[in-house]
């Protein structure tokens, strides 16, 4: 069917006719999209875009998360996993072997990715995650590692005194594979001092950004909408990152972070609605036009908005998970973890079919569907992409 019958605001009218012509869209047409109240003509418009891409694949993969320290030189008032140095001992931090035992309880030879992220803990940093992914590459060596926000590689810089290339280096000399791409927040300067004033400001997220992928290290970007940003905001934030996208084609996946305001300085605020969930997500697919991949991570969004979302621009699940502890620590009812048949079976009652990949997106043992969808070429040649390994349950 053609989307264009399924657009009932006339303003969204000459934006979905850009659409189909394959042509960018700009501030103002981002800006129509993310306030028409036209809920189904924006899902229209960004599912045409992701079929295109994506066909009826909807990728997912089988992971678990690792957080080694929730102890945080920052106090930023969105968040509600980290403990304060002045009351380090109300948090947690682990060794290298006993983050190494943790990871040891949930992983086996069908985990493909660990997650890790942490708190900014100065007692923490270059020399302590080298060795724990040396130590995690040796016990599990086909795991691969998805690991450090931009926000913690700068931290790291500035605590060690090296420069951000030694860190980078030294981690991707260690194990790390991808980076995730919390962290970004808002980057909007005014909501910014809001939610997490202090920390690593937009233009320094994207400049670490801009160096990673500059040392061949794919990453993720992401950006936490419903807390105090505008529809603007949110539209500058995407198209920054697509900027930075045009220069590297570093980033693989976008993920819109739906703000859990529980136990945060915003426990006043309601959590999203779906409205704003699958409007976010569109909003994502449409702008960001050479970001291969729009994830609905299920964890933020729930199982029920994650399945619609397949067909309002995400193509992406994220995956079996675990022991998820950021979401869950402001409110989160989603869930901790969910096995791969369950994964399966929301991705097929949506329509889509699934795809087990890996880290890097490289479909796990899987027959490419070649339905002619087409993945949006990197401009880069920074990049490489590694051999497949079939590695499935
Ligand atoms: O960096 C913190 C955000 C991020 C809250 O790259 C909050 O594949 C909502 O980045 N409510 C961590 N969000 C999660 C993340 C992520 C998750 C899954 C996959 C990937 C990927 C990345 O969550 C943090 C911060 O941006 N966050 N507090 C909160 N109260």
């Amino acid at each position: 069917m053609d989307p264009l019958n399924l657009v009932t605001d006339p303003a969204l009218r000459p934006v979905g006719e850009t659409v189909l012509a394959g042509r960018r869209l700009g501030r103002d047409e981002g800006i129509v999209l993310a306030t028409t109240t036209d809920l189904v003509g924006v899902g229209a418009l960004a599912n045409h875009v992701r079929e295109r891409f994506h066909g009826d694949r909807t990728y997912y993969n089988i992971n678990r998360h690792l957080n080694p320290t929730n102890v945080c030189a920052a106090t930023c008032a969105l968040c509600a996993f980290a403990v304060p140095l002045s009351r380090r001992g109300e948090g947690w931090e682990w060794s290298v072997e006993e983050a190494v035992e943790r990871a040891a309880r949930d992983v086996d030879e069908t985990v493909s990715e660990l997650h890790i992220v942490g708190g900014l803990n100065p007692s923490m940093t270059t020399a302590y995650y080298e060795r724990l992914f040396r130590e995690l590459k040796a016990r599990f060596p086909w795991i691969q590692l998805k690991a450090m926000t931009m926000v913690e590689l700068d931290f790291f810089a500035r605590v060690d005194r090296i420069p951000l290339e030694e860190v980078i280096a030294r981690l991707r000399d260690a194990g790390l594979d991808s980076c995730p791409g919390g962290g970004a927040e808002i980057f909007a300067e005014r909501a910014r001092r809001k939610i997490c004033n202090h920390k690593t400001d937009g233009n320094r997220w994207l400049e670490v950004a801009r160096t990673v992928h500059g040392m061949g290290i794919r990453t993720n970007c992401t950006m936490l909408y419903g807390h105090v940003e505008t529809p603007e905001e949110r539209v500058d934030h995407l198209l920054a990152l697509r900027g930075l996208q045009d220069e590297t084609g570093g980033f693989q996946c976008f993920i819109p972070l739906a703000f859990h305001p529980a136990n945060t300085a915003f426990s006043h605020l309601p959590p999203t609605g779906g409205r704003l969930d699958l409007q976010t997500v569109a909003l994502a697919r449409l702008l960001l036009d050479t970001i291969p991949h729009v994830k609905a991570y299920w964890i933020m969004v729930g199982e029920k908005i994650a399945q619609v979302a397949q067909h309002f621009g995400a193509d992406d699940l994220d995956g079996t998970v675990v022991d998820e502890r950021i979401t869950r620590a402001a409110g989160g009812t989603a869930g901790r973890g969910m096995p791969r048949s369950r994964l399966e079976a929301l991705i097929r009652e949506a329509g889509r079919t699934p795809v087990l990949r890996d880290t890097l997106y490289r479909p796990l043992g899987e027959e490419d569907p070649g339905d002619g969808a087409t993945v949006p070429a990197s401009p880069t040649s920074a990049i490489s992409r590694g051999a497949s390994t079939d590695r499935r349950q």
